[in-house]
């Protein structure tokens, strides 16, 4: 270990500058591709000062931010690596001090992504006082290093710009992908919805609740915002949620009763991995 991490060890962290408002390691695109026969141990070998549970901290400056990151995940450990892959040095060039959260829905019940979610944000919170959370798609590799993982005065959507909707904006008030909410966002939006099982409409509810709770989406530059997707068919067990356009229509009715103040569920295991905490939760069933 060098000084600065001895040091940071013993907690003298008191003497040590603030990092710079931009940090010198930003570079511009980043050309993602998806290199066969990785492995786990590789991604952790290019990251060295990741410590236990997917944290780090930059070694000679104090961060500005504290930023977790919250995958919601099952059945994708392939897309998890190259995420994983690509993230972890991502994150360090910004000079954050950040955590990785995978949210593992177990049993093979019907996923639930924005349920997920919820458990992220409580569990992370109660590791540590993170000041903005990432809620990220497992299979989403930002393209872009100017793309800071910070939060906004208000919820920030940052995957504005996906390669498999031609690096645009699919409708005005998507708010799917990638997110990034404070801890106050959170809360005054009742978090996410817990009651849409299977595939779409979450997001859009999600999105609504900004606004509902007199709040607006920001967004990075269509340059800047830019994802490429690692392709994939419906998973099984997350077909098309039929009832999503109806359940959209009464967001203005339901996102009070139904969001973080209700979201019920049992924390299976919590495992600090290497490269990121792992959280396996049992959701339950659809009412
Ligand atoms: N997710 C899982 N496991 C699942 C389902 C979803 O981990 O079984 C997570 C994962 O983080 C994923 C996110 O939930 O990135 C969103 O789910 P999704 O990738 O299925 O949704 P998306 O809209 O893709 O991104 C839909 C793919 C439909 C492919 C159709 C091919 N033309």
């Amino acid at each position: 270990a060098n000084l600065s991490q001895l040091s940071r060890a013993r907690g003298h962290e008191d003497g040590m500058a603030y990092c710079p408002r931009t940090s010198p390691l930003i570079g511009g695109p980043i050309h993602v591709s998806f290199p066969s026969g990785l492995t786990l141990r590789e991604v952790e070998k290019k990251n060295p000062l990741v410590v236990r549970g997917g944290r780090y901290r930059p070694p000679d400056c104090l961060a500005r931010h504290r930023t977790a990151i919250i995958i919601p995940h099952r059945h994708r450990e392939h897309h998890l690596k190259f995420l994983l892959y690509y993230l972890h040095p991502f994150l360090q060039r910004q000079q954050l001090h950040y955590g990785i959260y995978v949210i593992h829905q177990a049993g093979n019940y019907t996923f639930n992504r924005a349920k997920l979610m919820n458990v992220g944000f409580q569990e992370a919170m109660k590791e540590e006082d993170w000041d903005c959370l990432f809620f990220h798609d497992v299979d989403l590799i930002p393209e872009d290093d100017r793309n800071t993982y910070i939060c906004d005065g208000n919820p920030k959507h940052a995957a504005i710009a996906m390669d498999k909707f031609g690096y645009k904006l699919p409708y005005k008030m998507y708010f799917g992908g990638v997110s990034a909410l404070t801890p106050l966002h959170y809360l005054k939006m009742n978090g996410f919805p817990n009651n849409y099982w299977g595939w779409g409409g979450e997001d859009d509810d999600i999105g609504a609740r900004v606004s509902l709770a007199g709040m607006y989406i920001t967004r990075p530059s269509l340059k800047v915002g830019r994802y490429k997707m690692i392709k994939h068919v419906l998973d099984k067990g997350n077909d098309r949620n039929p009832k999503r356009f109806n359940m959209l229509a009464k967001t203005r009715q339901t996102w009070k009763l139904d969001g973080m103040n209700t979201a019920e569920f049992e924390i299976i295991s919590r495992q600090h991995l290497p490269l990121y905490t792992n959280i396996t939760v049992n959701i339950g069933t659809e009412a």
